[in-house]
């Protein structure tokens, strides 16, 4: 059977760059922090039984009787006759996530926050990251006055899974050596990257765990997933996920997809069969977000690591994922020929067209 198989990667030196920090138990734990009298005690923020609502978060005393968020009150108090039920104070969570904030950003520029209560930091020499997320856990805690979770890793998805790991008030290291020996058993669905749909489709298959995604043959996996979503799997599951950096700019400028090749492909009908692929998922991607674009890039990497790309820029945005494709396979064919292999490919849609932005009328070719 034909199975996945990666390229070796140069060995690397360390480089944890990356602290991803998220509160225990957040709203439940600014109610105990500002009440005495409900520290200790299973304490359940959200909807009350009487109201049919559900449960926001629990306190970990109430976490033992199995009560979780989003399950309904009414079957909190069951589990847990003893719970104390409050309201959801929003705006109190809300000022307390921004003194969070505030101060991550004393220790580092580089944050970008999730929601209220978890963030990404971004330490420039990773030499110093350890240390400084001992500090930003030590100061929330004395600061802030409630416990967090800390994780540190080399890309965003593993120090996200190093701060779960240990929960409530962890502190976990994930360097690549133990990587490597976690990934193999870790169910998928508690991978970063991995949304809760596509870890049921592959759970379907028997597929829950990095070891099982590797074991699985390279067709079925591009079947199930395409070859774009295949193989940014099958980085994470090997610990190599993309880039750890932090996108300021959350508007996109491009949406983008490229992929590396199994096995280094010349046939122009199978090369064209995995562009259909890219295409569809950037157009779709496109398409979620409302835009059009008025530019199709593609890119080609040939076995010998050269690279070219290619662009066309159509006044008209591109309204039809067609006439992406019909674009795409022409610039496809102006760079291979059915001798040369190809080892990698991608495609970008560009010059995005937002609703709220004046339409440009003169536009240039974006390579
Ligand atoms: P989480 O970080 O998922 O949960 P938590 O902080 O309560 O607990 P822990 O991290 O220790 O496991 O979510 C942060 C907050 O978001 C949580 O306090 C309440 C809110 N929330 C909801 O309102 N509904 C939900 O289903 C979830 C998961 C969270
Ligand atoms: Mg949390």
């Amino acid at each position: 059977m034909d199975r996945l198989r990666l390229r070796s990667e140069p060995e690397r030196s360390e480089d944890l760059r990356v602290i991803h920090l998220d509160m225990d138990a957040f709203y439940a734990s600014v109610e105990q922090r500002d009440d005495p009298s409900l520290r200790g005690r299973p304490v359940i923020v959200g909807g009350t039984p009487a109201s049919r609502g559900v449960v926001a978060t629990c306190s970990y005393e109430a976490r033992k009787f199995g009560v979780r968020s989003a399950m309904p009150a009414e079957e909190a108090r069951r589990l847990c006759p003893s719970a104390i039920f409050l309201p959801t104070d929003f705006a109190r969570y809300k000022q307390v996530s921004r003194q969070v904030k505030d101060l991550l950003r004393s220790h580092t520029q580089d944050v970008e926050m999730l929601g209220l209560d978890e963030a990404f930091l971004f330490v420039a020499n990773p030499q110093q990251t350890v240390a400084v997320a001992r500090e930003v856990k030590r100061d929330i805690t004395g600061e802030i006055g409630i416990t967090c979770s800390v994780g540190v890793s080399y890309a965003r998805p593993l120090a996200k899974l190093a701060s779960e790991w240990q929960k409530p008030d962890g502190f976990t290291v994930i360097d690549r050596h133990l990587a490597r020996r976690l990934l193999p058993k870790v169910p998928l669905e508690q991978l970063w990257g991995i949304g809760p749909q596509t870890a049921r489709t592959l759970k379907r298959q028997g597929i829950e765990t990095g070891g099982d995604f590797f074991s699985t043959s390279t067709r079925q996996l591009i079947k199930m997933l395409g070859p774009g979503r295949a193989w940014d799997i099958a980085l994470l599951c090997a610990g190599r996920p993309l880039s750890p950096r932090v996108r300021r700019d959350r508007r996109a400028k491009s949406v983008s997809r490229e992929t590396t090749l199994p096995n280094d492909v010349a046939d122009p009908g199978e090369l064209e069969s995995i562009l259909r692929e890219l295409v569809d998922d950037v157009t779709a991607r496109v398409e979620e977000l409302d835009l059009t674009a008025m530019t199709v890039g593609i890119k080609v990497r040939y076995s010998n690591f050269r690279t070219l790309t290619r662009a066309r820029t159509d006044p008209t945005p591109y309204h039809k994922a067609e006439a992406i494709h019909q674009t795409a396979r022409e610039l496809l064919g102006e760079l291979i020929d059915g001798r040369q292999t190809v080892r990698l490919l991608g495609v970008t849609l560009s010059n995005l067209d937002y609703p709220d932005m004046p339409r440009q009328l003169g536009f240039e070719l974006v390579k």
